[in-house]
């Protein structure tokens, strides 16, 4: 009789934990195919190292792919991810143009696109929502720095980021809206070093050659790693970069803030890649049907003498 009763009891607990039926859709992982641009540069091996690990700490199942560089290959990928009918794509679009088709395609197969990181060019209704740092204020803060170093007199060098990406595009926007209000600071030499530390070396070392870099008084460096680049020019063509030229870049890695102790860099304006956390919650509001802003923008640092070197033990990329 007894074991009769446990028999039946136990019976009731499977029927109501669903034993033996075949899982249901929810309870399978998240499936999110993530094109990525590449890995030129400290930022965007810190922002890649978010996506993977917050991807896992939520245990989604994330279909990561490096576009080298290429949009053809951020394109093939979200193609691919669409073919495999995965439940979210996520992109950060390497430069702002071009991106209309492929997300029409998406949007057609109802698979909802989150843009991480940069803007694409693309009317509203193609992605749920856009993540990412404000460029523009990245540009204007930069140059409001340099104003403030140099009493508003400066001749600049500029290293410019990938040609028609967003940060490029709005980073210049911004340091010129600026650069308008102070008459005696001018850019006068502007060259890409596509985000990378070997090119903003290469463009460096030659610049050096040319007669104009005599006039130069300071850099504008649209990313630190350019400007590490640039640096190592200047060291080694036996300049003090830091003190003979003032040098002010975006991003704030560890390298940068390095370089600011050591008085070789004078400036980083912060730009967060540790755009996991805020993504995967994003996807997951959405799910949970909550309405999204169109726009998340997130908020940074700046870093100069007076506070790099505190900021250092604490810093993760
Ligand atoms: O500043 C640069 C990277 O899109 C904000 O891309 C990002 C930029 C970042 O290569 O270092």
């Amino acid at each position: 009789m007894r074991t009769t009763q446990i028999a039946l009891a136990l019976l009731a607990v499977l029927a109501v934990a669903g034993c033996g039926e075949k899982p249901k859709a929810e309870d399978k992982a998240l499936t999110v195919g993530f094109s990525q641009i590449g890995a030129e540069s400290a930022w965007r091996t810190a922002n890649t190292d978010s996506i993977r690990s917050e991807a896992d700490k939520r245990e989604i199942d994330l279909k990561f792919s490096d576009a080298q560089g290429q949009q053809v290959n951020q394109k093939k990928a979200i193609r691919s991810f669409i073919a495999q009918g995965v439940d979210v794509i996520a992109f950060a679009p390497i430069v702002e143009t071009g991106w209309e088709d492929v997300l029409e395609e998406a949007k057609a197969a109802g698979i909802p696109v989150f843009v991480s990181d940069r803007r694409p060019d693309v009317p509203d209704d193609l992605y749920v929502t856009f993540i990412g740092s404000d460029f523009v204020e990245e540009g204007r803060r930069a140059a409001q720095w340099l104003a403030d170093k140099t009493g508003g007199k400066a001749v600049i060098a500029e290293l410019t980021g990938q040609p028609g990406s967003a940060p490029a595009n709005d980073r210049k926007k911004g340091f010129e809206e600026v650069l308008a209000k102070y008459p005696d600071m001018k850019i006068v030499y502007s060259q890409t070093g596509q985000f990378e530390r070997a090119k903003g070396k290469e463009v460096m070392e030659a610049f050096l050659k040319n007669p104009l870099s005599k006039q130069v008084t300071a850099v504008f460096a649209h990313n630190d790693d350019m400007a590490i680049g640039a640096i190592q020019a200047m060291e080694e063509a036996g300049m003090k970069p830091g003190e003979d030229i003032v040098i002010v870049s975006i991003d704030a890695i560890k390298d940068a803030l390095v370089a600011i102790t050591e008085g070789k860099l004078n400036a980083s304006i912060e730009c967060n890649p540790l755009l996991g956390p805020f993504l995967f919650d994003a996807i997951a509001d959405f799910r949970a049907g909550k309405t999204l802003p169109k726009r998340t923008v997130i908020t940074d640092l700046q870093f100069d003498s007076s506070n790099a070197a505190a900021a250092l033990p604490e810093r993760k990329y």
